[in-house]
């Protein structure tokens, strides 16, 4: 179903809040500063340089850790509600343990939020995204189930150190990407590549440590504090390619994200019922003697079910699924789309962006709102990131394009019912895109990588998002009243 998009002037519902996010690796620089010892993106970076695209790190990045008071100053320029930024774990607790804190580590994160706080803007903060210490890689990562206590020990310093000013709280971002990416293939840190074993092993642990942080928030800080707190899941949509896919691409949908929506989202809980059999069923098949995908005992269903105040919803792209009779030989066995037996694609008339999964389909946004509505009882959705990749330049008319396009379908899903309060552009500036290096742009704002302050230069699309948060509506007109204001 694709659904027509809409040219009247349309309002933003009362209290609707909007944001832009960063991550700690992608913007900070300041890797080995003031006690903060390496995690698995400064290891990977300094032994292996061109896994990066382009050779190059986060050593500096934006340098974020000293250039704060310019970005809160861009975050008053674009009349922003709150900022979404995340947590260096190493940072903070250097050993890994809330046995030593780093003060200095936590003076930034201090200075960052009370700067904030000045003008008003709130903090959203993702206690985890992506940069592990690397003594607890080599302890196995999010293979070992010891990170439940690890990690929550870090989200209870957190709470502890900032609870008093942070009342919106992520605690994981993406565990597909952590899991899948990380551990299943090469594409992220530590680029474990063992496919459709360490990646189960991974969605399982981050689930339930996710959890226990959220229990532990909800029993011990949120009596005093208020807040909410909740976990970002990314999630693309899948669209079959033809009636006969539809079923398939639904079973694509399970293990893309539901894997992750259903244990915390859905009535029952636990991983879903389709990925649970298939997998049982290829793992037999292969000689293992029990299935790949561990299992939750009761008392972790019941302790993952429900553990989210809201749905953090991070979404970029649709692909379409399906059946290709010739997939035998065609993946590693066992592998994850070996469970799954189907091929996704973008056709390539598609608006394509800069990175190579990028195209602009808002029609697949809305299908994906409209997914979430009906399957989860109606939960607060989050969007914690959205937004759109170019090579740079500052006229960035597709980014505009792009983001106005998923704002519309965001506005339709709130009419037929979603509810969905909250929208964060990824991303306030440029930053380090993970293994593309410095070769694809997000930002509203562009970075000077050339100039040691990282001279950050606003985009025509920070003008066209600033005006849409100022007029709290989205017109189809700013575009030409924008560029008139930035002629004169
Ligand atoms: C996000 N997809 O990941 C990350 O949270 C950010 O750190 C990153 O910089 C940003 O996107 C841009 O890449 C993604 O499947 C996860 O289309 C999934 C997808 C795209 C991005």
């Amino acid at each position: 179903t694709v659904k027509e998009a809409r040219h009247d002037v349309r309002k933003f519902p009362d209290g609707f809040q909007f944001g832009a996010a960063t991550a700690s690796y992608q913007v900070e620089g300041a890797w080995d500063a003031d006690g903060k010892s390496p995690n698995i993106w400064d290891h990977m970076t300094h032994n292996d340089p061109c896994s990066i695209d382009d050779c190059k790190n986060g050593d500096i990045a934006d340098d974020f850790y000293n250039q704060y008071k310019r970005d809160v100053e861009m975050m008053r320029e674009l009349g922003l509600d709150f900022y979404r930024f995340s947590l260096s774990w190493s940072r903070i607790l250097p050993t890994s343990f809330p046995d030593k804190i780093n003060e200095a580590g936590v003076q930034y994160y201090n200075n960052l939020i009370n700067e904030m706080l000045k003008y008003n803007i709130q903090p959203m903060v993702t206690i985890y995204h992506w940069d592990l210490p690397q003594k607890l890689q080599e302890m196995g990562g999010w293979t070992n189930p010891h990170i439940v206590d690890w990690f929550s020990d870090y989200a209870r310093v957190a709470f502890e150190l900032f609870g008093d000013r942070v009342k919106n709280w992520i605690t994981i971002n993406e565990p597909r990407e952590i899991c899948y990416q990380g551990y299943g293939t090469v594409t992220k840190a530590p680029k474990l590549n063992i496919q459709g074993v360490a990646e189960y092993m991974c969605a399982k642990n981050v689930l339930v440590a996710h959890a226990k942080a959220y229990h532990i928030y909800d029993k011990e800080f949120r009596p005093t504090h208020g807040g909410t707190i909740g976990i970002t899941l990314s999630a693309l949509w899948y669209e079959p390619e033809t009636e006969s896919d539809v079923e398939l691409a639904e079973v694509v949908r399970q293990f893309e994200w539901g894997q992750y929506a259903h244990p915390v989202f859905s009535k029952t809980g636990d991983f879903p019922p389709v990925m649970k059999e298939k997998i049982a069923a290829k793992s037999a098949a292969q000689g293992f003697k029990r299935s790949r995908l561990p299992e939750f005992t009761s008392e972790e269903v019941e302790m993952v079910r429900g553990s989210s105040d809201f749905f953090g919803l991070n979404h970029y792209t649709t692909n379409l699924v399906y059946k290709n009779e010739s997939l035998e030989g065609y993946y590693d066995v066992p592998s994850y789309y070996d469970n799954i037996e189907a091929k996704l694609y973008q056709p390539s008339h598609w608006s394509a962006g800069a990175s190579v999964w990028m195209k602009d389909v808002p029609w697949g946004f809305y299908n994906l709102l409209t997914k979430i509505r009906e399957d989860y009882d109606n939960p607060p959705v989050f969007i914690t990131e959205n937004g759109y990749s170019t090579r740079g330049g500052l006229d960035d008319d597709d980014r505009i394009t792009y983001i106005r396009g998923y704002l519309n379908v965001i506005l339709d899903a709130i009419e037929e019912g979603s509810d969905i309060p909250v929208y964060t552009v990824w991303s306030l500036m440029d930053n380090f895109e993970w293994m593309r290096g410095y070769t694809e742009r997000f930002g509203l704002y562009e970075v000077d990588y050339e100039s040691p302050q990282r001279t950050r230069t606003p985009r025509k699309s920070a003008f066209v998002f600033k005006e849409i948060v100022r007029s709290r509506a989205l017109d189809p007109h700013y575009d030409t009243f924008i560029l008139a204001l930035l002629s004169c």
